[in-house]
């Protein structure tokens, strides 16, 4: 067999770029950025390319494993079927759904159809406790989107390809790509807006490369940036800059939020922020002078104890200034597959009652659910392609959790930390090894700016037993006797089309994964698959547009824009005392988060090269003046600590963490991975460990873990 080309697109982040895939044999030789892509035209990052080295590590788990005395055997596919079927009715019939769980991870967030089946796997049994990392990075703007444009799922994105002035706030485009907006290569546009006469500001406390490569930096004291938004929309009222017809048109609220911002001047927020008033001043008047401005914000402020609220604040000055819904403002797109707005009635945790956010449950609480004793106590977990030990705060207790467990499933390619907790470990599918549409962020909700469209067949076969996650679920309820998505003609359909498919041809024909993408496409007006193929480098579709939203599309009750959703607006109250706490804690050094080129998340140090030379470990990055009164020298190890946990590390003088910031890289600490080769041979710590996890560690509303900002106390070892 001789080499073949495939065309695909690469799911391992937002960008979703399009990708030449070189295969012999069911091996990836090569991979290379599809030059004729109709939105990433020849870009890739060093991951995308490099995935064949990844997933073709002699790690890959390529049968099913269940834990015995002294680790994991191999178990044959019906054997593990019918045991986690029989061990998981048993706990259904006694305790019912709700002490049933799921974790699913990012990786897999990015298939369409595994996670689809697996909220249908839930449903089975009456379960609704889904955990994700949407509430370590996103779940915010979520919890925004519902109050104030009516739905989890109306979001805005910014029209960078238009704008004269954008305020990047937490985002780091040149390491991480960007979030809630599907740009490959953000980095050009943004370089463009300089290039047509605009202005780029980067607010972050740290002066990251992105802010090196172009725009001006502005220096914020970690976790402060609600005061920011609440000085900037002062500013804005004070100026007489709101576009008071359109908010009379098109929102509601607006005296609300003007008394909110009344007492935040700009010299009052600046003895916290850190950003003088003159400079904050200097950016509302790059702001309001431009035609089309956004100010935007992403995962460095949502990890924050305030993202909801600077979420909330900064779409507010969008919207009163005109630029919502403007060229080079922001825009409310149109995804590619019809709506569906998540159910405004969502359960609350048994665990201090916390509110769900868009049908998930806050990863902050998943030790709780598990530890704390009585009704709903979570005593099955199925965890598919995450890594919650290494990802999640709070991770001693997340260890003493999954102790716990009756029955833990971990489905994944690799054995991760996680997974050495696990009863049972399934060998899943690499994204390449899967047919396949774009991620639900731009084909629901419609965060591109340029709508494109793709499909790709999967571009090897998966390795000896590996099998698809959809599969796996859909089995597992059958062993269980509970139909999928608790519908008997579901499972029938599931049943048949798995006997069909042991059929040569006719199997390809009615695989249920294919049938489903077919009628996603199908309901996108696109054709099928078999259309989809005739556009191997993506298909451009009419993109998206402003004037297309405000009057039209809004989704709340009054069809109007909340300016001042008054659960938020009660918690503007709460911020004088944190504002006096700030104001107290004005030397201490605050611990955030700091995203490397060669890693993502937990997954990516099982690859030498990634791993290479000192990238073998994690540092705390800290500036030469907070080293120095900390005693730390530049290689030496440090301790860092909070709340009675620790970790410790070698020290990196960087001069780039302002303010009292320090950093210390997340997704590290694989030393007791037994299942990951190399990544078991590196030195880094588990960040996660001393971040703080449970009911009062989290952002109230929307759940979110609070990351970055933390107060800590740092030593020398
Ligand atoms: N301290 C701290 N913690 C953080 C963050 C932070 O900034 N700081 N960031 C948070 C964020 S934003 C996120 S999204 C989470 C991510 O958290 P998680 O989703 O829990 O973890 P990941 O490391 O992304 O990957 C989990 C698993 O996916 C598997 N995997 C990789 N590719 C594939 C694939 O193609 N198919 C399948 N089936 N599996 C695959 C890997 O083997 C790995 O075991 O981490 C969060 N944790
Ligand atoms: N190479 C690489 N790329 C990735 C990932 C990865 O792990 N590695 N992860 C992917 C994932 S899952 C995600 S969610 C995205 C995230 O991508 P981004 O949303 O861009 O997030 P980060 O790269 O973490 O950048 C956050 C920035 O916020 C800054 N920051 C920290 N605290 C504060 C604060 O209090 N205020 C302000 N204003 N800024 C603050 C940090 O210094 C950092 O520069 O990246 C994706 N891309
Ligand atoms: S930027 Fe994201 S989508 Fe593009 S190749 Fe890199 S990891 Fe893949
Ligand atoms: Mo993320």
């Amino acid at each position: 067999m001789s080499a073949k080309q495939h065309k695909t697109f690469c799911r391992i982040c937002e960008a979703q770029c399009g990708l030449v895939v070189t295969s012999e044999h069911d091996r990836i030789i090569d991979i290379k950025p599809n030059k004729d892509h109709v939105t990433s035209e020849g870009y890739a990052c060093i991951k995308g390319l490099k995935m064949g080295d990844f997933l073709h590590s002699p790690d890959r788990l390529t049968q099913p494993l269940k834990k015995v005395a002294n680790g994991f055997e191999p178990i044959s596919w019906p054997q593990a079927i019918a045991e986690i079927g029989q061990r998981l009715k048993s706990i259904h019939s006694h305790h019912g759904g709700e002490s049933i769980a799921a974790y699913m991870g990012n990786p897999i967030g990015f298939n369409l159809w595994p996670t689809t089946v697996m909220t249908f796997f839930l449903k089975a049994f009456d379960a609704d406790k889904l955990f994700t990392p949407g509430t370590q990075d996103c779940a915010n703007k979520f919890s925004g989107g519902e109050r104030l444009f009516g739905s989890a799922n109306d979001q805005v994105f910014p029209d960078i390809e238009h704008s004269q002035c954008l305020i990047a706030v937490g985002s780091n485009p040149l390491i991480s790509k960007m979030s809630f907006i599907s740009v490959p290569n953000p980095m050009e546009k943004i370089a463009a807006i300089e290039q047509r006469g605009g202005k780029v500001y980067w607010l972050n406390p740290r002066l990251t490369e992105s802010a090196k490569r172009l725009g001006e930096h502005v220096a914020i004291r970690p976790d402060t940036d609600v005061f920011f938004m609440l000085g900037f929309l002062h500013e804005v009222i004070d100026r007489g800059a709101v576009k008071f017809q359109r908010v009379a048109d098109f929102m509601q609220g607006y005296d609300a939020l003007a008394d909110v911002a009344k007492p935040w001047t700009p010299e009052r927020v600046a003895e916290v922020t850190r950003v003088s008033a003159e400079q904050l001043r200097e950016m509302v008047d790059c702001y309001l002078a431009a035609d089309g401005a956004a100010i935007y914000s992403s995962t460095g402020v949502n990890q924050s104890r305030h993202g909801l609220m600077v979420y909330w604040l900064q779409e507010a000055i969008n919207a009163i200034t005109g630029n919502l819904d403007k060229r080079g403002g922001v825009l409310a797109g149109r995804g590619v597959f019809p709506k569906f707005d998540a159910p405004s009635e969502l359960p609350r945790s048994r665990i201090n009652n916390i509110p769900y956010v868009n049908s998930t449950i806050p990863a902050g609480i998943m030790a709780d659910e598990i530890l704390a004793p009585g009704k709903g106590k979570v005593r099955a977990m199925f965890n598919m392609s995450g890594n919650p030990l290494l990802t999640c705060g709070g991770s001693d207790r997340l260890a003493n959790a999954f102790s716990d467990l009756e029955l833990f499933v971990c489905i994944d390619i690799f054995r991760n930390e996680t997974a050495e907790f696990a009863d049972y470990i399934l060998p899943g599918l690499h994204s390449l090894e899967r047919a396949d549409v774009p991620f639900y962020f731009f084909t629901m909700m419609g965060l591109m700016p340029n709508r494109s469209f793709d499909y790709t067949d999967e571009v090897i076969k998966p390795p000896a037993q590996a099998r698809d996650e959809g599969l796996i679920f859909r089995q597992i309820c059958r062993a269980a006797g509970r139909p999928l998505s608790a519908s008997k003609p579901f499972q029938w359909l599931s049943n048949t089309a798995e006997l069909l498919a042991k059929i040569p041809f006719i199997g390809s024909l009615t695989s249920l994964d294919k049938l489903f993408l077919a009628g996603m496409i199908r309901s996108a007006k696109l054709g099928g698959i078999k259309e989809m193929r005739k556009f191997p480098n993506g298909k451009k579709l009419s993109p998206n547009k402003p004037g297309d939203y405000l009057g039209q599309r809004v989704n709340t009750p009054s069809s109007k824009v909340e300016l001042a959703p008054a659960d938020l607006v009660a918690r503007v109250e709460t911020l004088v005392q944190i504002y006096n706490d700030e104001i107290r804690d004005k030397d201490a050094l605050k611990l955030i988060q700091k995203r490397e080129r060669f890693s993502h998340n937990s997954w990516a140090h099982n690859v030498d090269a990634f791993v290479a030379g000192d990238r073998h470990t994690n540092y705390l990055y800290i500036h030469s003046s907070d080293a120095m009164r900390h005693g730390l020298v530049e290689g030496a190890m440090a301790k860092v600590s909070k709340n009675g946990n620790s970790i410790k590390l070698p020290v990196k003088i960087d001069d780039d963490m302002k303010l009292g910031s320090i950093a210390v890289p997340h997704g590290w600490g694989h030393q007791q991975a037994n299942g990951l080769s190399i990544a078991q041979q590196t030195l880094g710590v588990n960040v996660n460990i001393i971040i703080p996890d449970g009911p009062d560690s989290i952002e109230p509303l929307s759940g979110m873990t609070h990351m970055n900002g933390v107060i800590v106390d740092v030593c020398a070892v």
